[in-house]
């Protein structure tokens, strides 16, 4: 399948979606949101066991683009509500909630609502050249698709205040250090890293590894007891799969697992 805003693949279990805008730093547009919300369709009902997400050319993302709307004199006020629940709103969920990993390889500076798209996936690399900008403060607005949400959770909320109100870039060395990403990486190292992770995922449990994903982001909003109620259920559906047995097996015969993902 090819599309106009990015680049899609699915082979050997590993979709990859690049966001392919290079000329404006990949900045969403409603075209290329389209064509992301397509592919997230085929990642989600094909035969995919991870998601690898980057970008073209020396940027991951600059978030909205800022040449798609007329805020000249005269032109009316935009609703910017409205794009948020079209496009923004279903594509974090998509991420947040797709049954299998998400790597995000951030290859260049991410920023305004391209830093709340990396910060929503799984896993998020960057190079070292790369950084974080919450760029909305500004223009006057409020971080979103999920901003407020992911960067109080990931660095607490001094860090994720002292970031959005005053929109400082924050280079990726520190951003692991804040415990904000995975991992930062030499700048030709970061796709090798990222393609090693998405073909070690590729065979790995999927089902028991989106279950745990699925558990960690509940637990931000669940008390103890919830949690655990969480885990019980989650393992008594995991257990009944031929991952369990499988992993059980491997371990017990001394070989590496052929896990099938159920
Ligand atoms: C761009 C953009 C861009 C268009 C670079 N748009 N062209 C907002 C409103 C509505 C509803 C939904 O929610 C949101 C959320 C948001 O995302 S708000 C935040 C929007 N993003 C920004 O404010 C970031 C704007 N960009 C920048 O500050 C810089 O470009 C950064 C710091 C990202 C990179 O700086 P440089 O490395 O110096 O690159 P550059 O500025 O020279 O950009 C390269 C080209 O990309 C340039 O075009 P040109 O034709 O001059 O070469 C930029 O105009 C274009 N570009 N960001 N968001």
């Amino acid at each position: 399948m090819t599309y106009q805003n990015i680049l899609y693949s699915l082979a050997g279990g590993i979709a990859r979606i690049t966001l392919n805008r290079p000329e404006k730093l990949n900045a969403f547009n409603a075209a290329m949101h389209l064509d992301l919300r397509d592919a997230l369709i085929r990642v989600r009902a094909g035969k995919a066991r991870v998601l690898l997400l980057s970008g073209a050319g020396r940027g991951f993302c600059a978030g909205q683009d800022l040449d798609e709307r007329d805020l000249s004199p005269g032109a009316p006020a935009p609703d910017l509500g409205h794009g948020l629940e079209m496009h923004y709103k279903p594509l974090v969920l998509a991420l947040r909630t797709l049954p299998m990993p998400v790597i995000c390889a951030v290859n260049g500076v991410a920023a305004g609502a391209g830093a709340s798209v990396a910060l929503a996936c799984d896993i998020v690399l960057a190079a070292r050249s790369a950084s974080f900008i919450q760029a909305f403060c500004k223009l006057g607005l409020v971080p979103d698709a999920g901003s407020t949400y992911n960067l109080p959770r990931l660095v607490g909320t001094a860090r994720a205040m002292g970031l959005s109100l005053l929109g400082d870039k924050l280079p990726a060395e520190q951003a692991e250090n804040w415990g904000l990403i995975w991992k930062c990486l030499p700048d030709d190292q970061l796709m090798a890293e990222a393609e090693r992770l998405a073909l070690h995922f590729s065979t790995g449990p999927t089902k028991g590894l989106a279950r745990t994903k699925q558990a960690i982001y509940a637990s931000a909003d669940n008390t103890l007891e919830q949690q655990l109620d969480l885990e019980c259920a989650y393992q008594r559906d995991i257990g009944l799969g031929q991952d369990y047995r499988e992993g059980v097996n491997a371990f017990k015969e001394k070989r590496p697992p052929r896990f099938n993902g159920d």
